[in-house]
C-alpha cells in the first residue's frame, strides 16, 4: 500500500475534506504503518505562518487564503464571540484589516469553497447557533444568510456534493436532525427521520465498497449518501475526529477515529465492526 500524501483531497480536489489534517493525518500514517502500509513521502510543513506553533492547522476556524485581487496572504479566523476577522501578512506579520458584523452566536466553522457554483470560492460561515452565511473571499460582503429561526443549534457541519446536481450541498446536523442543503439554490432538500443525532463530525467516502458514498456520522449513524437510507447505526462511536483511509490493502476505506483526543480505533464498515487489536 503506498499513500501518496498525508494531507488528502476530495473530489473537487479541495483539502478541506480533513480540515484537522495535519496531526490527524500523522496519527493516520502511524496507523497505517502499524498495518504493514508504506509511505510515499514525508508529511507536509507545519503552518506556514512566521513563528507559527502548535496546532494552528487543525482548527476549523482559521483558515489562510491568498487574494486574488492583492495577492497578498490572508487569514481569515472565527471566533467564540460571533465574529470574523481577516489579517493580512504585512512585512512578516499580520494586521487586521477587517471585522465582520455579529453573525448571532459562536462561530463553529468556515469552509472556503465555490457554494454557488459560480466558479468563484466563497467562505462558508456556520454558527452554534443555526446560522449560516456565504461571504464573498475578496470584500467579505455577505452574499446570503439563513433565515434565523430555521435552526436553533447546529453540532457539526461539512460541504460536499451528495447529488447529481453540479453545485455542492452543505451537510448538517442541526436540532438532532441530518439536514442536506443545496448550496446554491438554498432550500433544504433532505431531512432524516431521525430526530436524536448529536454528530459533532461529519465525513463523506464510500466506506463498504460498494461504489456510492456515505455519509458518516462520528455518533455512529451510517447514510447513504444519494438516496439517504440509514445503512446503519453503530452501537459505538466513531470517535471525535475521524480519516478515512485504506489501511488494510482491501480497496475499502476504514473510517479511523480519535478518542480522547489521541486514541485510535479502526473500523471497518462494510463488515460493520471495529477491527481486533491482533489479526
Ligand atoms: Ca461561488
Ligand atoms: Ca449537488
Ligand atoms: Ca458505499
Ligand atoms: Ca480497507
Amino acid at each position: 500500500m503506498t499513500i501518496a500524501s498525508p494531507i488528502w483531497s476530495d473530489r473537487a480536489g479541495i483539502s478541506r475534506v480533513c480540515p484537522n489534517a495535519h496531526r490527524f493525518a500523522t496519527q493516520l500514517l502511524f496507523a497505517a504503518l502499524a498495518l504493514g502500509g508504506a509511505v510515499a513521502e514525508p508529511a507536509p510543513a507545519a503552518f506556514p505562518l512566521p513563528g507559527a506553533d502548535g496546532a494552528l492547522d487543525e482548527f476549523d476556524n482559521l483558515h489562510l487564503v491568498q487574494s486574488k485581487v492583492t495577492g497578498k496572504e490572508r487569514l481569515i479566523v472565527g471566533d467564540i464571540h460571533g465574529f470574523l476577522h481577516v489579517y493580512e501578512k504585512r512585512e512578516g506579520s499580520y494586521q487586521e484589516i477587517w471585522i465582520s458584523e455579529y453573525f448571532e452566536g459562536p462561530v463553529s466553522g468556515i469552509f472556503v469553497t465555490d457554494i454557488n457554483n459560480d466558479a468563484l470560492e466563497e467562505l462558508v460561515v456556520y454558527t452554534e447557533d443555526g446560522r449560516f452565511y456565504f461571504l464573498d473571499i475578496e470584500d467579505y460582503n455577505t452574499i446570503w444568510s439563513n433565515p434565523p429561526n430555521d435552526y436553533e443549534h447546529i453540532s457539526s457541519m461539512y460541504v460536499y456534493n451528495v447529488d447529481d446536481d453540479a453545485q455542492e450541498e452543505l451537510i448538517f446536523v442541526a436540532d438532532g436532525k441530518l439536514i442536506i442543503f443545496d448550496g446554491q439554490d438554498r432550500f433544504e432538500e433532505w431531512r432524516s427521520d431521525e430526530e436524536s443525532l448529536q454528530a459533532t463530525y461529519i465525513l463523506v467516502g464510500d466506506v463498504d465498497g460498494d461504489g456510492a458514498d456515505e455519509i458518516i456520522l462520528n455518533d455512529g449513524y451510517i447514510y447513504d449518501a444519494r438516496y439517504r437510507d440509514l445503512e446503519w447505526q453503530s452501537s459505538q462511536s466513531f470517535g471525535q475526529r475521524m480519516g478515512l483511509l485504506d489501511v488494510d490493502g482491501d480497496g475499502i476505506l476504514e473510517v479511523i477515529g480519535e478518542f480522547g483526543d489521541r486514541f485510535l480505533r479502526i473500523f471497518d464498515i462494510d463488515l460493520r465492526r471495529m477491527k481486533s487489536p491482533r489479526r
